[in-house]
């Protein structure tokens, strides 16, 4: 079978010319942030790869086919589409036999970055092990898919409404490199530091490309995070996101959400709780993500 993939004009041409691509997600669009705020940050992003030398590529899933890259109209669309599904390597396959509208989380953007070779690919923050994890088992797959696809992941960390260190042994167990750029603390999303060591740290692109390409050429398998901290003049110092992160925690375990609704319940109460402060900081370190992204993605293309 063709694989049923549809790139966007400026991907597709981007190919062609051999040029460096980053990969965007969109489960941040329809999951992650509320609408319009949504399709403005995306867009944002998508300028900031530019700007930065590479050509993004916003990965979905609409009517049966993925789309590696989405138009103007398509991005708009699905930011306030209804009933999109939040799509990881489980539900891949049915989204698209069904011709439903998926948005492909991080677990799913790297599969579909994959197919269409594409190694980079930039987000805010990745899904980790939830804290009460030793009971509820509720461990976002991106920390597998990461163990098995080839794509180096940019992310600011991952938030405190993990269990950061259990994430880490996780990741440490999978076999996944966790790069922190350019500080020896793994940083927690909107603060800087987590206050936990960084397993390693690279201080350039380049170095970050070249640790790529040396997995690939041993046959490693798997992929890369990169923990890049938010820029300092955007950062929410770690004491002022816990009441807001603990409420959050609470009001889910009172509701009893579960499953694929966690996430997406936490990120939305937070943005409430912190009456928007908590967005501006993630769409910022979004861009600086899309940056670095865009500098390994042209890193990683340059001959030798
Ligand atoms: N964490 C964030 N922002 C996000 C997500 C996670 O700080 O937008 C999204 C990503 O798409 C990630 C997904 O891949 O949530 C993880 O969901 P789960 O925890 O259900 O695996
Ligand atoms: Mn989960």
């Amino acid at each position: 079978m063709d694989l049923p993939l549809i790139y966007a004009p400026e991907v597709a041409d981007a190919k062609a010319r051999g040029l460096p691509i980053v990969a965007l997600e969109s489960t941040i669009i329809t999951h992650g942030m509320p609408y319009p705020e949504n399709v403005e940050a995306a867009r944002a992003v998508e300028a900031e790869v530019r700007a930065a030398g590479a050509v993004p590529a916003t990965i979905a899933l609409l009517d049966g086919m993925i789309h590696i890259g989405l138009t103007e109209a398509e991005l708009e669309a699905l930011g306030h589409a209804e009933n999109v599904m939040k799509v990881s390597r489980a539900d891949f396959a049915a989204c698209l036999a069904q011709h439903r509208t998926g948005a492909t989380t991080v677990a799913a953007t790297m599969i579909a970055a994959h197919m269409a070779e594409i190694a980079v690919f930039a987000t805010g923050g990745i899904g980790g092990v939830h804290r009460g994890a030793e009971t509820s088992f509720d461990i976002s797959a991106d920390l597998k898919e990461l163990a098995r696809t080839p794509v180096t992941v940019v992310a600011a960390g991952a938030k405190a409404i993990l269990d950061l260190p259990k994430t880490l042994e996780v990741l440490e167990t999978e076999g996944v490199p966790v790069i922190t750029f350019g500080q020896d603390d793994f940083p927690a999303f909107w603060s800087r530091s987590s206050g936990l060591p960084s397993p390693l740290r690279m201080d350039t692109a380049e170095e970050i490309a070249a640790a790529h390409a040396m997995r690939t050429g041993l046959g490693l398998g798997g992929g890369q995070l990169v923990a890049n901290p938010v820029p300092s003049e955007y950062e929410i110092p770690r004491e002022e996101m816990i009441p807001a992160i603990e409420q959050a925690l609470t009001e889910a375990e009172a509701q009893r959400i579960a499953a694929k609704e966690v996430t997406p319940f936490l990120l939305s109460r937070i943005f409430d709780l912190t009456e928007g402060r908590s967005l501006a900081t993630n769409i910022q370190l979004v861009l600086s993500n899309a940056r670095l992204a865009a500098a390994i993605a042209r890193a990683l293309s340059q001959p030798g």
